[in-house]
């Protein structure tokens, strides 16, 4: 049987002539941070300082000792960063230049110091320019030359970091006759539930490598599939165990599993996730097991409808037959470090992303194909992964020896991320196609290849080969073909970016695309999170340390132009500009997402950009750089929940929509109120609405209800169930808002263990109940402001006169009414 041992002890990195200790898995900048070498590029504008870092090359060293009764040792690097030589006892083993595959080296019985040398990114990144030819780039730095995580070198929302190192596992296998080199199971499930039987089938495809030993003998695997994982429960198919075995021809085998009546795996909010254990055992007659293999599989079909009709061509994501509205965000490498990412970590912010109702994670072009971890959370808790291949925002060379590294990378992660039920979709690249199209490529490109080979060639043939189930578009924006413009929000994909760039949010509403892959608002992270990065700073809009942590072009001016639209731009109050912010961030997603979830199924997605950040900055992410929520978390989750009240500003006044996702039909009646900012009632009335499982209802408002057009002084507002929508006529510095007046009390919760108050000093949670004596609106609890700690579960919140709030407060010590008022903003204070 193979024997591995990982090797991540005894590692030293070469700096100035002295040996530092290192970390494996890890990286450069990790170790030179844990040396105090270099302080954190996180902080200040240290990022500046360090730049250095990136520019030279890096030397780890460590002495492999290894003795085995084994026929082959293989030294196995999951993922060097980037350009490295290897070698052993002075003798090169080999070089790379991809971070994005895993690399192997034949160590048989050699001993001695193993150096692993990096050049520097910057130095590969020319030497590949030198021989490809330049190409056009959004971004001033040369990631298209190079297979490394293309943000590394600075995006508009991170910082220019440039590491080297071994930042996934290293290893040693020992083996003997053959090993598995590459297992892919397809899974697909005959006869849907309403067809009545299905059956759930498991193709192995199996590939070994062998020793001269093994050239000849004959090899046997087996496979078995059984239920596993947190959803298979009761009445499920668990205990359920179906086996085969096969023979190979040459190098490869294939094995057929059948299981009668698989319990299938759902999208969250759809059903269950249960996940069946898949395990492959190659084994010969002499020496028994050589190798075993185990993962994780779910049932489920998936189809991406791109049929034309009536409205250009759609883009809907199909699961076990059920058309979804896919509730997304964006996701980026979660560290500008990727090395330091951890299973919990993982967990945490994908957590964070289903509490907010996310279905979908769009895993962005340029970041990396992440760690498994990533997709096991992803499989347990029903979020549909969209991953694209790496290429973002730049035309890119299709010459050697770009082209072969970008087969294997692509051969490598298709099979790696295959099995993962969650995995709903390759996409070819980020805005490349359009860049193609837009952004002047042409004329500087003069015939040279850009990409398009991989996009609409290479990339689709590798998954037609290795995985053949799975949708497969050539890009994010695609229209399907270069018969429509590539951003045509008629026809596929569409990333909506002009209304930020130009635009109030409110022109979201202007169009309906038919699937909107990326759009998204600004806003500062929370200010504990700009504390801890600004040590020091006098916090202001353009202060020094703000400045650096904004990466977008022009973004403070459009910071300021998307809240003088609405407000009047505080000078010289920095909380306020900061609430501000974050109220414009939150509105201008929701106004995007309910304008378009109210027009499914011509729109049957939106993926908002951005679900996190890499550091601490002013960026488009919903949760910021230290993981602390921004009001728009608690805004996604009210607009991605299975049921939304909107009120849309129409022609003639507000619009009802009232969206059920759920597989249940919602019968409800909607009070509706139109109101003086008084408090008075003008008019009421209690619509019953019946909304069908997964559509929209837009029952008429009676005319009596509509505020008076361009009125500053009255509003409607809708609830039904807990859930309220509201509509104001004008924008809020048109409006009369009285200065808000409320109460405010603390009440001490219950522990677990019934405990009612807290121990002195002990974090605690408490609820801050608010009563409101005027309208009002947005309230906003900044928990950060009372403790680096704290968190509060509820965002916005707008209170009619004599509303009541209650707002928990977690993870704190004991605060005063005093302090939690001043942690609270609104639209229009006293
Ligand atoms: C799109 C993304 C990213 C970028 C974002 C915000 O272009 O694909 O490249 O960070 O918009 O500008």
């Amino acid at each position: 049987m193979k024997d591995v041992t990982q090797l991540t002890e005894g590692w030293s990195l070469r700096h100035e002539g002295a040996l530092l200790p290192a970390r494996v898995p890890g990286c450069v900048h990790t170790d030179l941070l844990a040396a105090q070498v270099i302080p954190d590029p996180f902080i200040g504008r240290n990022e500046t300082e360090i730049a250095w870092v990136g520019r030279q090359g890096w030397c780890y060293a460590a002495e492999l000792d290894h003795d085995s009764r084994h026929e082959r040792t293989e030294l196995v690097f999951e993922g060097l960063d980037t350009a490295a030589e290897i070698a052993l006892a002075g003798e090169v083993l080999g070089r790379t230049r991809n971070m994005h595959r895993t690399h192997r080296f034949d160590v048989t019985g050699r001993t001695g110091r193993l150096e692993v040398r990096f050049d520097s990114a910057y130095e590969e990144a020319e030497r590949v320019r030198a021989l490809t030819g330049e190409r056009p780039n959004v971004y001033p730095e040369p990631f298209q030359y190079i297979r490394k995580m293309a943000c590394s070198f600075g995006w508009d929302w991170g910082p220019t970091v440039v590491t080297a190192g071994m930042w996934r596992p290293v290893r040693l296998e020992h083996w003997s006759t053959a090993r598995l080199a590459e297992v892919r199971p397809v899974v697909t499930v005959d006869g849907l539930p309403d067809d009545g039987t299905t059956t759930g089938r498991v193709e192995v495809r199996v590939r070994v490598a062998r020793t001269e030993r093994g050239a000849g003998r004959p090899l046997t695997v087996r496979a078995t599939v059984r239920a596993d994982g947190p959803g298979a429960g009761a009445g499920s198919a668990a205990g359920t165990s179906q086996a085969a075995e096969a023979s190979f021809t040459g190098d490869e085998a294939v094995l057929r599993l059948d299981v009668p009546d698989p319990e299938l795996w759902w999208p969250r909010g759809y059903g269950e996730q249960p996940l069946y254990g898949l395990e492959v055992t190659l084994a010969d007659e002499e020496e028994g097991r050589l190798d075993v293999w185990r993962r994780r599989i779910g049932f489920r079909t998936v189809v991406l409808d791109r049929s034309a009709d009536a409205h250009g061509s759609g883009c809907t994501f199909v699961v076990n037959g059920v058309r979804i509205f896919a509730r997304g965000v964006n996701w980026i490498p979660d560290d500008v470090l990727p090395s330091r990412m951890t299973p919990e970590r993982y967990r945490t912010r994908l957590t964070q992303a289903a509490d907010a109702h996310v279905d979908l994670v769009r895993v962005w072009g340029g970041g990396i194909y992440e760690d498994d971890a990533f997709y096991d959370v992803c499989d347990e808790l029903g979020l549909m992964v969209w991953q694209d291949f790496l290429f973002a925002c730049a035309a890119y060379p299709e010459e050697q020896p770009l082209r072969g590294e970008i087969e294997a990378e692509a051969r490598d992660n298709v099979v790696r991320l295959m099995p993962h039920p969650s995995l709903v979709l390759w996409n070819g690249n980020n805005e490349n196609l359009w860049g193609f199209r837009d952004w002047d490529w042409e004329e500087p490109l003069a015939g040279d290849s850009w990409g398009e080979g991989y996009y609409l060639g290479l990339l689709p043939r590798i998954v037609a080969e290795l995985d053949p189930t799975r949708p497969y578009t050539a890009g994010s924006p695609w229209s399907g073909s270069w018969e429509h413009h590539p951003n045509d929000p008629r026809h596929g994909t569409h990333h909506s970016w002009e209304v930020w760039n130009r635009q109030d949010y409110a022109e979201y509403r202007a169009s309906v695309p038919r699937f909107v892959a990326e759009f998204g608002w600004q806003a500062p992270p929370a200010l504990a999170t700009l504390r801890r990065a600004l040590p020091g700073e006098r916090l202001a809009p353009d202060s020094p340390g703000m400045l650096h942590h904004q990466k977008a072009e022009d973004g403070n001016g459009k910071l300021n132009r998307g809240i003088a639209r609405h407000f009047a731009l505080p000078e010289g109050d920095f909380d306020r500009w900061h609430y501000l912010a974050q109220v414009v961030q939150a509105r201008a997603v929701a106004a995007g997402i309910e304008h378009w979830r109210a027009h499914w199924p011509v729109c049957a997605g939106t993926v908002v950009w951005q679900l996190n950040d890499c550091w601490p900055v002013s960026s488009w992410a919903a949760i910021d750089g230290d993981g602390r929520l921004k009001p728009l978390h608690h805004e996604l989750r009210r607009v991605y929940a299975d049921r939304l009240l909107t009120l849309l500003p129409g022609e003639d006044g507000p619009v009802l929509a009232v969206d059920n996702q759920a597989g249940t039909p919602w019968h409800t009646t909607v009070g509706a109120r139109r109101m003086h900012v008084d408090g008075t009632v003008l008019a009421k009335a209690g619509i019953p609405v019946e909304v069908e499982p997964r559509s929209v209802a837009r029952p008429v408002l009676p005319a009596e209800l509509l505020p008076a057009p361009g009125s500053a002084e009255e509003f409607l507002v809708v609830d039904a169930d807990g859930l309220r929508a509201v509509h104001f006529p004008v924008t809020d510095r048109e409006f009369a808002y009285p200065p808000a007046d409320y109460g405010l009390r603390l009440e001490t919760v219950a522990g677990a263990d019934g405990d009612a108050g807290a121990r002195a000093g002990e974090a605690t949670s408490f609820d801050v109940v608010v009563t409101a004596r005027t309208l009002v609106r947005d309230l906003l609890l900044q928990a950060d402001r009372l403790g680096a700690g704290a968190t509060a579960d509820r965002g916005l919140l707008t209170l009619l006169p004599g509303e009541e709030a209650r707002i928990r407060v977690s993870g704190c010590e004991d605060v005063t009414v005093e302090q939690v008022r001043a942690a609270l903003f609104c639209v229009a204070p006293r």
